[in-house]
């Protein structure tokens, strides 16, 4: 049975991109200075990509045209950065500048930027679309999902390890494809087994109307 974004909190769009668009993203890439594990800031170092992540191309993917993108992240595995990454919900959201406000919290900063977990609904109405530039096998690091965790909210650590022995699920990936994920779903990755490249474009959308009247998007 195929992944649904509603149900199971993760889809699979399998070549979604490929020949020139790829290539051309790989290329650019390519030239984009980053630390061996990815990098924080993407469309700052490949402003483009915000025009990209707007157009048709990338847009028709989305569950909605509401979606707007309000983060841009690469994340690579290398030999000499590997890294597995814990079972997680993304919670946090990056904005301009910190001003407390009702239901708004914890805060942290990240690179100077503020980082914080907004109210849950503006969580559930996001969607991330994860682009992949290399094949990604389990072998490569692939990211797991367990589907459906992302109905119950934000969890406690007590939800989350009773979660996280359900089945799981491999999302393994070819270049080319796109992976989209409800940022509350419970994902985890290992270490690639024999680590080259896993570079995987990420970019969360959100109804950007849904912020808080004293916050600005960061992005
Ligand atoms: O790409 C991965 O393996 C995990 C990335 C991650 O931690 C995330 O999407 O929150």
């Amino acid at each position: 049975m195929p992944l649904s974004l509603d149900t199971d909190g993760a889809a699979l769009v399998q070549g979604a991109f490929s020949g020139d668009p790829l290539h051309s993203l790989r290329g650019r890439l390519s030239e984009v200075p980053s630390s061996r594990a990815g990098l924080r800031n993407l469309a700052f170092e490949f402003p483009k990509l915000k025009e990209l992540s707007c157009s048709p191309s990338f847009r028709k993917w989305l569950p909605s045209p509401e979606l707007e993108p309000v983060r841009y992240l690469l994340f690579d595995k290398t030999p000499d950065a590997n890294w597995p990454v814990a079972w997680h919900q993304d919670r946090t959201i990056c904005v301009q500048q910190r001003i407390d406000t009702p239901g708004y919290g914890p805060w942290t900063t990240k690179n100077g930027t503020p980082h914080v977990e907004p109210p849950v609904e503006l969580l559930e109405n996001m969607t991330t679309l994860r682009l992949h530039l290399d094949d990604t096998p389990t072998s490569n690091g692939a990211l797991r999902i367990i589907p459906g965790s992302h109905k119950h909210g934000k969890l406690t650590s007590e939800e989350n390890a009773a979660l996280v022995q359900k089945q799981a699920v491999d999302c393994d990936c070819a270049a080319g494809d796109v992976l989209l994920m409800k940022p509350l779903v419970l994902h985890s990755s290992g270490r690639a087994t024999s680590p080259s490249h896993r570079r995987v474009i990420h970019i969360e959308y959100a109804m950007r109307s849904m912020l808080h009247r004293n916050l600005d998007w960061a992005e």
